[in-house]
């Protein structure tokens, strides 16, 4: 079954998306997202210049084969613009076996390990009250579990938080938009929001936050520590982890449950931290992380030192991430909770899809493959709009680390 075909697309339904196209020689197509926020087309051009030529030709069916071939043959190992697209390659592999198999994907990984996959949805709010409204008003759609980030007295752009009444979107178009930044504000802020969170909605609720790499190792220790009484489901990026023995500070002193790894690209970037029991949650994702194959075997390492996964879910993430993600999350053991951002109406219209949301959980469905397509004529209508990720100074016009 050679592959004869491979299409990038570059569409903008309310955001930039790109997505890998392989087709085969009996005229089944596979989809991969390929999508890097804020640096788009440098993937774009990866795939159409340097690994769509090498596949023509291939057979479709040795999805390790290829993923190990365009990893190691590259020389140049790793990296987000190599991985991403190593891993739109190997979930449109996946999607095509998929298809001529007649099964859904997450059946070809092992079954599914449960009925449905629990996800957690965002909720912000400039103040305090609009925040435990947001928790609150996700709480009645059904969520178990919600990310609560709440505007910052003396910050003007916390981040998380949506613009005007916007749904919230961090990537800016044309050039990225600078906020500022006081972790000192920050951490003496944050405890009372979860503190109200639980005196009005209670215990039962999965409550996250989203520190976003901006504290140092001591100063997530101390946020840590402050939301011990209030028992977060997870604490998620405290410290940028280009360094993974800091993690070893923050697990000294606190036992809020630790995220980390939507800027992860492979295992390397996460083998100290799980093989030392740092973290409790593995944020790595399908599109960033070299795909199913690669996340899996991050996964098998993780479920060995019980840490559990909690894939990134962002709207920059297309559907076709998010319909992997869901095979994934429903098929691998040690699964944790997966993200959810609803994508915007457009989004949805250009990505056709069958997976669905019920009452705080979803399910990839049953369509065979990743049970995801591309309305490629309506795509045409949504040209690509160059936008960056906010920079982030601290007060004194520093540049933070994120
Ligand atoms: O900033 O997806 O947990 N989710 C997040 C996201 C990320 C964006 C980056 O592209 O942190 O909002
Ligand atoms: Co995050």
């Amino acid at each position: 079954m050679r592959i004869v075909d491979g299409q990038v697309n570059v569409c903008c339904p309310g955001r930039n998306f790109v997505t890998l196209k392989l087709v085969t020689e009996d005229g089944v197509h596979g989809l991969g997202d390929a999508t890097l926020n804020g640096r788009e087309l440098s993937v774009a051009s990866y795939l159409n210049d340097h690994v769509v030529p090498l596949l023509i030709g291939r057979d479709a069916r040795r999805i390790e084969d290829t993923w190990q071939y365009l990893y190691k043959g590259a020389y140049w190992r790793r990296g987000p613009v190599t991985m991403a697209a190593i891993g739109a390659v190997d979930m449109a592999l996946w999607d095509i076996l998929g298809k001529t198999l007649d099964v859904p994907v997450y059946r070809l990984l092992g079954g599914a390990s449960r009925d449905r996959v629990m996800v957690y949805a965002h909720a912000n709010g400039r103040t305090l009250d609009d925040t435990v409204a947001a928790v609150a008003h996700h709480a009645s759609l059904g969520y178990v579990a919600i990310r609560a980030q709440c505007g910052i007295p003396g910050i003007p752009h916390a981040y998380g938080i949506a613009r005007g009444d916007q749904p919230y979107e961090p990537a800016e178009k044309n050039a990225p938009l600078e906020t500022v930044w006081s972790t000192e504000r920050y951490l003496d802020f944050v405890p009372s929001l979860f503190e109200r969170l639980r005196r009005e909605l209670g215990q039962d609720l999965h409550l996250l936050h989203d520190v976003h790499h901006r504290l140092t190792p001591i100063e997530a220790a101390r946020l840590g520590k402050s939301l011990e009484p209030y028992g977060l489901f997870w604490m998620e990026d405290p410290v940028p982890a280009e360094l993974q023995e800091a993690f070893r500070i923050i697990r000294h002193h606190t036992t809020t449950p630790v995220a980390v790894g939507e800027v992860f690209n492979s295992i390397f970037d996460c083998q100290q931290l799980i093989q030392e029991h740092l973290i409790d949650y593995i944020r790595a994702t399908v599109t960033h992380a070299g795909g199913i194959s690669h996340l899996r075997k991050i996964a098998a390492l993780a479920e060995l030192h019980h840490v559990r996964t909690g894939c990134h879910g962002a709207t920059d993430l297309s559907p076709v991430a998010m319909a992997a993600a869901l095979h994934f999350d429903l098929s691998v053991h040690n699964f944790g909770i997966q993200e959810h951002m609803p994508h915007s109406a457009d989004t949805d219209r250009v990505f056709p899809h069958a997976y669905a949301f019920d009452a705080g959980y979803m399910h990839p469905g049953e369509a065979p493959g990743l049970g995801v397509d591309l309305d490629e004529a309506l795509a045409a209508s949504f040209p690509y709009e160059r936008a960056y990720l906010p920079v982030n100074r601290k007060l004194d016009g520093t540049l933070h680390s994120w």
